[in-house]
């Protein structure tokens, strides 16, 4: 079983911004998949929660110069 989180995510301005946070999280162990939408600035994941946690995903998308949070 995996768990689902959709992250609000700032500093995207083209649809390749996109790209580049959903190849990110895909990279990191223990994301299952991971769809981001550029419009709604919004990055879908489904994770394994005994791999990864929210804070490591909001670092990844940090890493690359993005900004990351749960929505209030
Ligand atoms: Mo588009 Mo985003 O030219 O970092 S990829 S602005």
């Amino acid at each position: 079983v995996h768990d689902r989180t959709t992250l609000d995510v700032g500093g995207m301005t083209c649809a390749s911004c996109a790209m580049n946070v959903e190849k990110v999280l895909k990279r990191q162990k223990g994301v299952i998949s991971a769809s981001v939408n550029v419009s709604t600035a919004k990055a879908r994941v489904e994770y394994n929660s005994s791999l990864i946690s929210v804070e490591d995903m909001i670092a990844a998308i940090e890493g690359i110069g993005y900004s990351a949070s749960l929505p209030v």
